[in-house]
């Protein structure tokens, strides 16, 4: 039975419907008994594994199809009217095309099979963050995906009343034929189609879909910033909590960062970490003129490689129940096992592909995007105002990528402007979390690069704007633990012992340690980072001493001077809508640099 008498809702199903052609729909209401159906029929079907109870207390297993395993970045479209709103950052379709194409892709898809209506809420259903949604789906997969990582149900139609404000989101998985498989944006008509995928980055419309592409065209058009950004929160020895915001790439320790544990040496003195979202922040500007953001999701879709006891123990902690895992390797009693877990990879279990899997046949077990999706209230490092419907207020914006040589291991941007030239010039190397070739160095603008929903220079132009906004705004910095020394290590210990640069930065924002200015921004002074008491669990073989850090705390200039033109033929591509504050922020940097 429909849960609402939304005319615009109801006709949306509806106009799917005759489309799609299922045998039945259902409304997702939210409650625990009719998600327990549904995942009892997903155990049925072989959809999902039912996990050892006793151990994994509400835990399922998935595996997708093989060649369905990661976002389709090729496939991913913008359908605006003027290929130019799409801009060189985007695939481009003409909307009339695209639903035509994808009509004749939906035609009859549902046959057979049943419709779910989902209601969804990305931020806490009464923030004024919160926008709501509707997702058509095929998939009980998505279904209960859905239900971690986004608020579901019928409370999200009490929301939205009668709003026309709602994203609709039609997904069916076709025939998971990867040649039809498409992910199309309709900004201008807040629509998402999505076919022939059950990859979650591909079908769970709410994350990159609604919460990046849709939401970062309606930021500009009302003013606000939807962000690929962790939010944590550090606690001093006197109880403040200062927030941070963080963009990395895909697969570069978002998750990791958000829920990272503070060195013994801090952890003594009395400091914490607190998570408030690991992916994805929506920010706006307060009363205050300081800027505040949510996270607009209720749970993590993690990489599960790498996570492990050491790593991010609050991860493992938070996959213990009610998580689904997709892509792991499956015990023989039905527990999960991924690479970088433990060192004791289990015998006589199926990899991710459901083959018997040898550890020792030198094959990956897991796949190397494997993924948990677990509620953010799993873990025990969330922040207890995480859903605060107004939000937490920024002191310091962070960006960071993989770069092995160029980017010292911080640095802090001049001002506002200054920092949204340093998001624009972000790269980092690529990951598995997107098809195509891995470790590839590439431009990834504050980490958006696959997630802005429009021309990503009216993007720039759209955080100059919002600067000039900010009578308080935070400020930023750009990290990178990544730097490789000439045998190809990492210098950086990382994990944990970032939370030494995290507490310069906070530092910075007092106002309470000075810096050195050099022509890149500020960087600390080698005495300013604490780096006593250095943990190497992760990388044992590292050892860690003032020259390393002075080595990765200085500005190369000669690799600084190799970006500049990459950069320059990079900015090229956006013609005239690159903002003129841009280039001259190009072009400043460059003549400091001859001066050293
Ligand atoms: C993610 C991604 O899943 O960025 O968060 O790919
Ligand atoms: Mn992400």
């Amino acid at each position: 039975m429909a849960l609402t008498t939304n005319k615009m809702v109801l006709d949306f199903v509806e106009e799917m419907k005759t489309l799609a052609n299922p045998d039945h729909v259902v409304w997702i209401d939210g409650s625990k008994e009719q998600l327990d159906t549904l995942k009892e029929e997903a155990c049925a079907t072989g959809e999902l594994i039912k996990l050892d109870q006793e151990k994994l207390p509400g835990c399922y297993y998935h595996r997708s199809a093989i060649d369905d395993v990661a976002r389709v970045e090729d496939r991913t479209y913008i359908c605006c009217n003027q290929e130019v709103d799409a801009g060189p950052n985007n695939n481009w379709m003409a909307p009339e095309d695209a639903y035509a194409m994808a009509k004749d892709i939906f035609k009859n898809s549902m046959v057979g099979r049943t419709m779910y209506v989902i209601p969804f809420s990305m931020g806490p259903i009464g923030s004024p963050f919160a926008k709501a949604g509707v997702e058509l789906t095929d998939s009980i997969y998505v279904v209960l995906n859905m239900d971690i990582m986004t608020r579901i149900g019928a409370r999200v139609f009490e929301m939205l009343g009668d709003s026309n404000d709602f994203v609709r989101g039609m997904h069916s998985k076709c025939e998971l034929d990867a040649r039809r498989r498409y992910i199309l944006h309709f900004p201008e008509d807040n629509a998402i189609w999505s076919m022939n995928s059950g990859y979650g980055g591909n079908v769970l419309l709410g994350k990159k879909c609604f919460a990046l592409r849709m939401a970062s065209y309606q930021g500009k058009n009302e003013g606000w910033l939807a962000e690929h950004m962790l939010i944590l929160g550090i606690e001093n020895p006197q109880g403040e909590v200062s927030y941070i915001a963080g963009a990395f790439p895909s697969a570069c320790g978002k998750t990791n960062l958000a829920m990272l544990i503070p060195p013994e040496l801090y952890k003594k003195k009395g400091y914490k970490v607190w998570t408030v979202g690991d992916d994805i922040a929506w920010l706006r500007v307060g009363e205050d003129g300081r800027l505040w953001a949510i996270n607009p999701e209720n749970g993590f879709f993690g990489v599960a490689p790498g996570t492990n006891m050491k790593s991010n123990p609050n991860a493992v902690a938070s996959t213990m129940k009610d998580t689904i895992f997709t892509n792991v390797v499956l015990t023989k009693d039905n527990t999960v096992w991924w690479e970088g877990l433990d060192n004791n990879p289990p015998h006589g279990a199926l990899d991710w592909k459901g083959n018997p899997w040898d550890p020792a046949s030198g094959e990956s077990g897991a796949h190397p995007n494997s993924r948990f999706t677990s509620p953010a209230k799993n873990c025990p490092c969330i922040a207890s105002n995480w859903e605060d419907p107004k939000g937490v207020p920024i002191s310091a914006i962070i960006f960071g990528g993989r770069r092995a040589k160029v980017a010292p291991l911080v640095y802090q941007s001049r001002d506002w402007q200054h920092g949204v030239f340093v998001g624009s010039i972000m790269a980092s190397e690529t990951t598995a979390a997107a098809t195509g070739a891995t470790g590839v160095l590439r431009h990834d603008p504050f980490a958006m690069l696959p997630f802005c929903g429009y021309n990503m220079a009216d993007y720039w132009q759209h955080w100059l704007d919002i600067g000039k906004r900010l009578t308080n705004p935070p400020l930023i910095f750009n990290v990178n633990w990544f730097r490789l020394d000439d045998s190809g290590n990492f210098i950086w210990p990382g994990y944990g012992e970032n939370f030494r640069v995290l507490e310069w930065i906070i530092r910075r924002c007092k106002g309470e340690v000075d810096a050195r200015e050099t022509a890149v921004g500020y960087t600390p002074r080698s005495r300013d980072i604490d780096i006593d008491e250095i943990d190497y669990y992760i990388h044992p073989g590292l050892r860690f001493n003032v020259e390393a850090l002075r080595a990765i705390l200085s500005v190369g200039s000669v690799y600084w001077k190799e970006i500049l033109a990459p950069v320059k033929a990079f900015y090229a591509q956006f013609g005239d809508h690159l903002p003129q504050e841009l280039a001259d922020e190009l072009t400043a940097l460059e003549s400091r640099l001859w001066l050293v």
